[in-house]
């Protein structure tokens, strides 16, 4: 089944005559209506009569996440506020979010997206589909709930958290379709074997896994221990949401939903377009965003567009997996976490050099953070020389990094000189997750 053969299964040259007349739209509507873009095209001599075709998306300017982070928080607004009915945020490199406002047709548009993928994994009336993204601010969980809704499956906001009670209702529902994080999903699994519920007594057949990177081992063990089917979901807040691309039956790349937002692959250093096949970042314009729309914006994903035709008979073209990142972005349960934003936390904080180490983990598939910080000397030998004055310090340096994070981190302050030095770049990130 295809949710809308009209617009997934165009022809290649019907798809880039509707992308180029978008094109030239958008790029008049931000001309008029942000500030930011205008200056930008001014600064380049491009008018939005110089942009007829897809092919000239060339002559755009780029936009980064620092753009987005310099405007926050409505600075790259195109549609006026009483418009904006749906406002979600994601976590930038510093404390600052990126706002994004989505109007009631940016929010249709996103559920018919939703629901494209959902109809790709086979999911229907019938299905009872639990979502386990985050509902709140993080788009996974409204996001996947209104394609949900869409496609006129039965939807459980079951969000994050509760697990235990979550695999009861899966078991108890019939529940047959689940969204959420691959690391999740096992987490679920383990939650069910230390319940003693059975693969028999659980009728999932259908999973939406992504927000975080994953492999064909992890993909293979989630099917194996919950009895479904996994699919690769992929998105971001600033194009939309979930559903900028999901994989079909035949599970080779994921179908950009390019209709609303086109890719493109670049050399992340010359910034140079790449041609189908390489692998480099990955850049998607909105081709018809109203509340937030962006151009040429640099995802810092790196994949790569796969050409040929799929046999599932869509013809939008299809991304690998990613294969990482280009920027130091990690995700840790599903939250994007920026080295720099732990730095702003420590240099907020007097008592400490600004010496900091990330440890990254997965116990229990469960990701960890550890962060470590030094001492200065001056403070470890004049006022730190009881456990409880380190302890309030610990506590009171938690406390910082959760709000500015918005995920939970251990903490363990060193003495001075003990985190190890390196003579290049010093890492501030040790990794250790197996991603299998
Ligand atoms: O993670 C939106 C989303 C929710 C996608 C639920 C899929 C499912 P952000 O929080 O803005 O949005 O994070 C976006 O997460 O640039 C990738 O680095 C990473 N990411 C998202 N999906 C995948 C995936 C949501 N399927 C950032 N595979 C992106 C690998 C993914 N990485």
């Amino acid at each position: 089944m295809i949710w809308n053969p009209n617009k997934e299964c165009m022809s290649r040259e019907q798809m880039r005559e509707l992308q180029g007349k978008r094109l030239h739209k958008i790029v008049e509507y931000v001309y008029h209506n942000v500030p930011f873009y205008r200056h930008k095209l001014q600064e380049m001599d491009l008018s939005p009569d110089d942009i007829r075709t897809i092919d000239d998306i060339v002559k755009l300017p780029f936009t980064t996440k620092k753009d987005l982070r310099d405007n926050y928080p409505f600075g790259l607004q195109a549609a006026p506020q009483s418009e904006i009915i749906r406002i979600h945020a994601s976590s930038g490199t510093t404390g600052n979010p990126t706002i994004v406002g989505y109007t009631r047709k940016d929010l249709s548009i996103w559920s018919e997206c939703m629901a494209r993928s959902l109809t790709a994994y086979g999911v229907g009336r019938n299905d009872i589909f639990s979502v386990s993204y985050g509902y709140g601010l993080f788009t996974g969980g409204l996001g996947a709930h209104n394609g949900v809704e869409t496609v006129g499956a039965s939807v459980v906001p079951a969000s994050t958290g509760n697990t235990e009670k979550h695999a009861r209702l899966i078991r108890d529902l019939g529940v047959t379709g689940i969204a959420c994080t691959p690391s999740y999903a096992l987490y679920l699994a383990e939650t069910m074997d230390r319940l003693g519920i059975t693969r028999d007594q659980i009728k999932l057949r259908v999973g939406a896994f992504g927000a975080e990177p994953w492999t064909e081992n992890m993909r293979k063990e989630i099917q194996d221990r919950l009895g479904l089917k996994g699919f690769n979901l992929y998105g971001l807040s600033e194009i939309m949401g979930p559903s900028v691309s999901y994989e079909c039956d035949e599970q080779h790349g994921s179908h950009i939903n390019e209709d609303h937002f086109f890719p493109e692959i670049i050399d992340p250093v010359t910034l140079e377009p790449l041609p189908a096949g390489q692998t480099g970042e990955l850049v998607f314009t909105t081709l018809t965003k109203e509340g937030m729309p962006v151009i040429r914006y640099r995802t810092r994903d790196l994949c790569s567009l796969l050409p040929g035709e799929c046999p599932c008979g869509r013809t939008n073209v299809r991304m690998s997996a990613i294969q990482g990142r280009s920027d130091d972005m990690l995700i840790i349960r599903g939250i994007n976490v920026f080295p720099s934003q732990v730095e702003s936390v420590v240099l907020t904080m007097k008592e400490f050099a600004p010496r900091y180490m990330l440890i990254v983990d997965r116990i229990n598939n469960l990701d960890t953070l550890m962060v470590q910080v030094e001492l200065r000397p001056d403070v470890f030998s004049a006022t730190l020389d009881t456990p409880a004055a380190i302890d309030e310090l610990e506590k009171r340096f938690a406390a910082k990094l959760k709000s500015v994070l918005s995920i939970g981190a251990k903490v363990q302050i060193k003495a001075p000189g003990t985190l190890e030095r390196s003579e290049g770049k010093s890492t501030r990130v040790i990794d250790k997750r197996k991603l299998y």
